[in-house]
C-alpha cells in the first residue's frame, strides 16, 4: 500500500465516530475527507492514481523527473526535507536521488506503520541520508526532531492535497508550516491546475468505477468501525468540477428515501439528498501564487506541463 495523501486517518475513535453523527446530522450532510483513507480507502487511492482519467499523480512525477536536478538547485547544502503526509516515498526519492545536498529527511505521518516501513526501506536504499520519521498529524502543531536542529529547512508537500483543503485552511496550514520550517525555509508543493472541466470530471468519475468505490467505501468504513447499517447499494457516486468555485465536489447521493442507524442515531435521507465528501481545489499559477504569497511565502520557481504544477517557494513570514 503506497497511497501519498495527507488524510490518512487514524484508527476509529471518538472523532470519528463524533465528526460522523456531526456530519451526517448536518445540513447539508457532509463527512470529512480525511476519513477516506483506511486500508481499503487506501488501497482504492493507489488505484486512483494509476487510473487513465487521473492525470495529477503522472503529471506530477514526470514534473519531478524533468525538473530534478533544478530543484536540486534551490536545495542549500546539509538541509533536511521535511515531507508533510508522507505516506508512500516514491515521490521523495526522485528529489533525494537527485540532490546530495540534502542531509536528512524527515516523513511526518499519522500511520505509524506505513511511515516505519518506509522510513527503513529508504534508508537501507541511502545509508548516508539521516531518517528520522515523525508520527503526527501535520496539519496540527508537532515538534520538529531535534537531530535536525540548526539544519537549513526544506518542506515537500506533493500530490496536491493542499487542493482538498478549503482555501482559508490552506492558507493556514502554509502560514503553520512557514512558522514552523523557521526563517530562510523552503517548500516544494504540488498543485492542481484549472482545467477543461471535461478532463476534470473524468478524473474524479473514471469509467471503471475506481473514485466511486473510494467514495462508497467511506461507507462501508462507518458500518465496519461504528457499526452502522447503511446500506451501500441505496448511495451513488457523483463528482463534478464547479467552474465558479474552482473545485470538485465529491458527494454520495441518496438513490431513495432511506432510514439509518449510526452509533444509536436515526438519520433519515430524502431521495437525492447528498453527503458531501470531499471538495478538490484546483488553481491557476498565479491564484497559488497569490495565496502563498498571503500566507508569507514568496515565489522562486514553477515547474509546470500546463496541467500539474510544482512550485519552489521560500519562507519570509510576511504576508
Ligand atoms: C488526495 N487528493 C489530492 C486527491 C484529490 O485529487 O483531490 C483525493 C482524490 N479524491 C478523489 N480522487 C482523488
Amino acid at each position: 500500500m503506497t497511497a501519498q495523501t495527507a488524510f490518512r486517518s487514524a484508527p476509529a475513535d471518538n472523532a470519528f465516530l463524533r465528526d460522523v453523527v456531526a456530519g451526517l446530522t448536518a445540513r447539508p450532510k457532509r463527512l470529512p475527507p480525511k476519513y477516506f483513507y483506511d486500508e481499503a480507502g487506501a488501497r482504492l487511492f493507489e488505484a486512483i492514481t494509476a487510473l487513465p482519467e487521473y492525470y495529477p499523480t503522472r503529471c506530477e512525477l514526470a514534473l519531478l523527473d524533468a525538473y530534478a536536478a533544478d530543484l536540486a538547485r534551490l536545495i542549500p547544502p546539509d538541509a533536511a526535507l521535511i515531507e508533510f503526509g508522507s505516506g508512500s516515498t516514491r515521490k521523495v526519492r526522485i528529489l533525494i536521488a537527485a540532490t546530495p545536498a540534502i542531509a536528512a529527511y524527515v516523513p511526518v505521518d499519522i500511520s505509524t506503520e506505513m511511515l516505519a516501513q518506509e522510513a527503513q526501506a529508504l534508508q537501507r536504499d541511502h545509508p548516508r541520508l539521516m531518517v528520522v520519521p515523525v508520527e503526527a498529524d501535520f496539519t496540527r502543531a508537532f515538534a520538529l526532531p531535534t537531530a535536525i536542529a540548526g539544519m537549513a529547512r526544506v518542506g515537500f508537500f506533493p500530490g496536491s492535497t493542499i487542493g482538498n483543503f478549503e482555501p482559508s485552511d490552506a492558507a493556514d496550514f502554509l502560514r503553520h508550516a512557514g512558522n514552523m520550517l523557521g526563517a530562510g525555509a523552503g517548500l516544494i508543493i504540488g498543485v492542481d491546475l484549472i482545467k477543461d472541466k471535461a478532463l476534470l470530471d473524468a478524473a474524479y468519475d473514471d469509467a471503471a468505477g475506481v473514485t466511486a468505490r473510494f467514495n462508497l467505501n467511506l461507507l462501508a468504513r462507518i458500518n465496519r468501525e461504528l457499526g452502522a447499517d447503511l446500506d451501500l447499494s441505496g448511495f451513488e457516486h457523483r463528482a463534478f468540477y464547479d467552474v465558479e468555485r474552482c473545485r470538485i465536489e465529491m458527494h454520495l447521493v441518496s438513490r431513495r428515501p432511506q432510514r439509518v442507524r449510526v452509533a444509536g442515531r436515526t438519520i433519515d435521507f430524502r431521495a437525492g439528498e447528498t453527503i458531501h465528501t470531499e471538495n478538490s481545489y484546483k488553481y491557476t499559477l498565479e491564484s497559488f501564487v497569490a495565496l502563498a504569497r498571503a500566507a508569507g511565502w514568496s515565489p522562486v520557481a514553477v515547474f509546470t506541463d500546463g496541467m500539474f504544477a510544482v512550485h519552489a517557494l521560500r519562507w519570509t513570514g510576511e504576508g
